[in-house]
């Protein structure tokens, strides 16, 4: 199995600036995702050398090591590139159709999606899942691979753990969220992922 990488980040640390500050998104890209990256190969590494030695006494361990280190890297890979500087607005095409017929409008979904994200307990993401169907559910993901749907995939994630925002923003979460929500949502990536990903 090839090792993960850490994923350059496809603009400048400074890009997001004043909405998300380069020192947050520096140290949240350099070391907090990195660490999953690094995590997650090492969960990898561990469950082959298990294999090798036939002794499956740790395989408890690092199989959650595989989801929680691993779901971090996938959903970072998935932040980073569905953030873009001058984002936010609205989705066009396809998928803003499909939140007219599901949501009723662009407006109640933005609200649903702010208030869900804002919501999640602990250390997790807001995220928007397309569904097998093509239908489109909000989800709350806790920590990294909690509360997924299995055969949903995540196409807009916003990640609400505290090292995401409080440098800058400290305990006020929702105005990082609002900040992401308004200004930083790269929603021509976001259409790119319902056209591409599951489902119909
Ligand atoms: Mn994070």
């Amino acid at each position: 199995m090839q090792k993960a990488v850490l994923p350059p980040l496809p603009y400048p640390v400074d890009a997001l600036e004043p909405f998300y500050d380069a020192k947050t998104v520096e140290l949240h890209h350099g070391k907090h995702h990195l660490a999953y990256v690094n995590g997650f190969n090492t969960a990898i590494e561990k469950l082959a050398a298990a294999r090798a030695a036939a002794d499956f006494a740790s395989v408890k361990h690092w199989s959650r090591e595989v989801a929680f280190a691993g779901g971090g890297h996938l959903l970072h890979s998935l932040f980073w590139t569905n953030l873009k500087p001058g984002g936010g607005g609205e989705p066009h095409g396809v998928l803003a159709d499909a939140i007219g017929e599901q949501f009723g409008s662009f407006a109640v979904f933005d609200k649903q999606l702010r208030a869900t994200t804002n919501a999640v307990e602990g250390s997790g993401w807001g995220a928007l899942a397309k569904g097998p169907g093509g239908e489109l559910a909000i989800l709350q993901i806790e920590k990294h691979q909690n509360q997924l749907l299995p055969g949903w995939h995540p196409i807009l994630v916003i990640d609400v753990w505290e090292h995401a925002y409080y440098l800058k923003y400290q305990n006020r979460r929702t105005e990082f969220v609002d900040a992401v929500v308004s200004h930083l949502v790269n929603w021509r990536e976001v259409e790119r992922r319902f056209g591409a990903v599951g489902g119909v």
